[in-house]
């Protein structure tokens, strides 16, 4: 049973095997642990939470080490500890990142024990849970030798959450989880988030979206606003959020803020907020000066600035390095960093282009402490875009990546989809840009860069709206920790941990998330590249989620000849962004892989494909096969009735009624939509 009325995800702790609790309990019924900080004390709490549940008996916990007992776990570093200096050799944690960590079975004194150690306590936290995750997945200890350290040094959350309201813009999961107005009184739910999130690696949480104001369509008055975020740089409420800082310090996570443009106006006393203006620079580092003094260890800002109604350094002509560059020199001494959105729109008709445009020519002018923060690809996490132009073209500046764990366009929480194998795909493509490595994964790893997830999490008992959707998170965590990891391993991790190690429940659960992504591609978008079809409703928090491709003439630009966007050097042109031979590959339809083949070309419908298809009939199929696959996904789960809980189990059968029936939605409309267009029947009896 969980111990809250939430899940415990991840963390459920459960009773392992009889084999294997007797030689965990010979080295880890009793623990020896640092005890000088705050991470130090939260390494305790989670070994008090999870020995009993894994061993069924309590760890005893000890100030100094144990001499009358015959094995222990220690865990500190090598200047705490005599057992950790004497068992680790010399030097072998030195050379670690702080976030990195060793985890050893070694014989100390005549005696079975086990040693995690790093040179810092933020390495302990991640090396306890790297513990607990072997524990929990009922893997061997007696011959342990494992160093870890993060991939990437910032490893960031963000939050899309709407403080004072408790909205979460495109979060499927209930209201925010944040209840900024009563804090600083603290709920259970925030450490417990903690916990989840450091049990992953993740060093950093945005705890706001970064839209911070936000006018209903067609006003622009003051008390009609609906989103005010940008209340958070107020004294009381900064004060306020010291409390929340400390819940997160214990699990080495900074707190940062996403902060309006305009606030040196907005709650400030200035007429201007102009980045150039004396005052206003000085305003932004008395407000710096002002958050470092409550919370020393607050990591930065987070901006959306000139895009979708936010302000920005455009408001006074000024272009996005001089606006970045204001609230840098605020942070700067006091080591903070300001994390500047790529996400802009412009006057280019495609919108693909624009980022490349804007930041490109900004090479090298971004202070050190400015991180650009640029989405995966170049539209809007639609279910499957080619990677953004702006990766390896930037080389003088600091870069992160925007990845999205919530669903906006990938079923919105009611649908299954896993994004693990979209993140690989993102991961693993190749710019050719010269730089130690051109995979988009290798974009990101200096010091001042990393990568960030725009989260999923809610009130709602699940935390993500869906059981199955908690894998996303999990993902995102390991995924950013080690690159290298296949998405079998990060999947299976998951599944063992949250179902058990039956072998039928983790097939079963592993081709379910792991196919679930081109099946939603497949009846969203027909898989040839086509994006943007969703219905964009009124309700501003809640839209996007049913098919409406009249919506968007531009976007798929179907007609009576054909269908696709040229982006190709006759068209848009954002295929001529990319470097050769990248380039080439996409501008040539021959060569163009098929999965993007309509985001660059605009085809006749009846243009065949490799193997003789029409375009047309490949859409349909496709649009056909997913439903199809949809329906099979559906099908697995149910096979799983008896195998593990009532609760988990009705829960997910149930959304996926929804998806199939959604699915089979979005297929009938687009594809009857494009037969109004095309007017060819399509074989096998799949047309609309
Ligand atoms: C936070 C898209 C989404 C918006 C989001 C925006 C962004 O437009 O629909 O909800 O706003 O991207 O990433 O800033």
């Amino acid at each position: 049973m969980p111990r809250n009325q939430y899940d415990d995800c991840w963390l459920r702790y459960d009773r392992v095997s009889d084999d294997r609790r007797e030689s965990y309990r010979r080295r880890i019924k009793h623990a020896y642990v640092a005890e000088e900080s705050p991470e130090c004390s939260a390494v305790r709490d989670e070994l008090r939470e999870a020995i009993p549940g894994l061993l069924g008996e309590d760890v005893h916990l000890w100030q100094h080490r144990p001499e009358t007992v015959d094995g222990f776990l220690a865990i500190g570093t090598p200047g705490d500890m005599e057992v950790i200096k004497e068992s680790i050799p010399d030097g072998a944690v030195d050379d670690l990142d702080d976030d990195g960590y060793l985890i050893r079975s070694v014989e100390y004194e005549g005696q079975d024990c086990l040693v995690v150690t790093s040179g810092a306590d933020q390495g302990l936290v991640y090396g306890t849970f790297h513990l607990l995750r072997l524990l929990n997945m009922g893997e061997p200890i007696d011959e342990i030798d494992v160093r870890e350290e993060p991939a990437y040094a910032n490893r960031v959350i963000n939050h899309w959450d709407n403080p004072f309201r408790r909205t979460v813009e495109r979060g499927y999961a209930g209201e925010s989880i944040f209840d900024f107005d009563r804090l600083p009184d603290l709920r259970d739910r925030y450490e417990d988030y903690a916990r989840l999130l450091a049990s992953l690696g993740i060093n950093g949480v945005v705890l706001n979206n970064v839209n911070t104001e936000y006018y209903p369509r067609g006003s622009t008055n003051e008390a009609s606003q609906q989103f005010d975020g940008w209340r958070l740089l107020e004294s009381r409420r900064l004060e306020d959020l010291t409390s929340l800082a400390s819940v997160f310090r214990r699990y080495g996570i900074q707190i940062y803020l996403s902060v309006n443009f305009g606030a040196p106006k907005r709650i400030g006393d200035l007429d201007t907020f102009d980045p150039l203006d004396e005052d206003v620079r000085q305003w932004w580092r008395e407000k710096a000066d002002e958050i470092y003094d409550l919370i020393p260890d607050f990591g930065g800002f987070l901006v959306k600035a000139d895009s979708e109604g936010q302000d920005g350094p455009y408001n006074y002509d000024r272009d996005h390095v001089e606006g970045a560059n204001a609230l840098a020199q605020a942070l700067e001494p006091h080591g903070g960093r300001v994390w500047w959105r790529a996400f802009v729109y412009g006057s280019h008709e495609d919108r693909a282009i624009q980022a490349y445009d804007t930041f490109e020519p900004l090479d090298g002018d971004f202070a050190e402490n400015v991180t650009v923060q640029i989405k995966n690809g170049p539209i809007d996490f639609q279910p499957r875009e080619p990677v953004s132009t702006l990766f390896g073209a930037m080389p003088e500046t600091d870069l992160g990546l925007e990845l999205q764990i919530t669903g906006e366009y990938t079923g919105q929480g009611v649908h299954a989809t896993s994004h693990l194998p979209m993140w690989k795909e993102i991961f693993e493509f190749d710019t050719h840009a010269d730089r130690d490595g051109s995979r988009v994964q290798d974009f990101f790893r200096g010091d001042g860069e990393g990568v960030v997830g725009v989260t999923s999490i809610g009130e709602d008992h699940t935390w993500t709206g869906h059981y199955l959707m908690q894998s996303n998170l999990y993902a995102f965590g390991r995924l950013i920790w080690d690159p290298d990891l296949d998405a079998e391993t990060i999947t299976d991790e998951w599944i063992t941990q949250t179902f058990g190690a039956d072998e039928a429940v983790l097939d079963t659960v592993r081709e379910i998330l792991l196919d679930s992504w081109e099946a939603c591609i497949d009846y969203e978008t027909g898989g040839l590249g086509l994006i943007h079809m969703m219905h964009n409703g009124q309700e501003y928090l809640e839209n996007h989620y049913y098919p409406a491709p009249e919506e968007w003439p531009g976007y798929h630009g179907a007609t009576e000849e054909g269908i696709g966007y040229d982006r190709t050097a006759t068209g848009s042109g954002y295929a001529q962004q990319f470097r050769d031979p990248v380039a080439s590959r996409f501008e040539d339809v021959e060569t163009c892989p098929e999965k993007h083949l309509l985001f660059f070309h605009h085809l006749p419908w009846d243009h065949e494909l490799e193997d003789g298809t029409t375009v047309i009939q490949r859409l349909y199929d496709n649009f056909y096969d997913g439903v199809e696959e949809a329906e099979r996904l559906r099908d697995l789960w149910m096979t799983l009735e008896g195998k593990i809980d009532d609760r988990r189990f009705e829960h997910v059968a149930t959304r996926f009624d929804e998806q199939v029936h959604q699915a089979e939605k979005w297929r009938d409309v687009i594809t009857g939509y494009f037969y109004d267009f095309a007017e060819i029947e399509g074989e096998k009896g799949r047309v609309p």
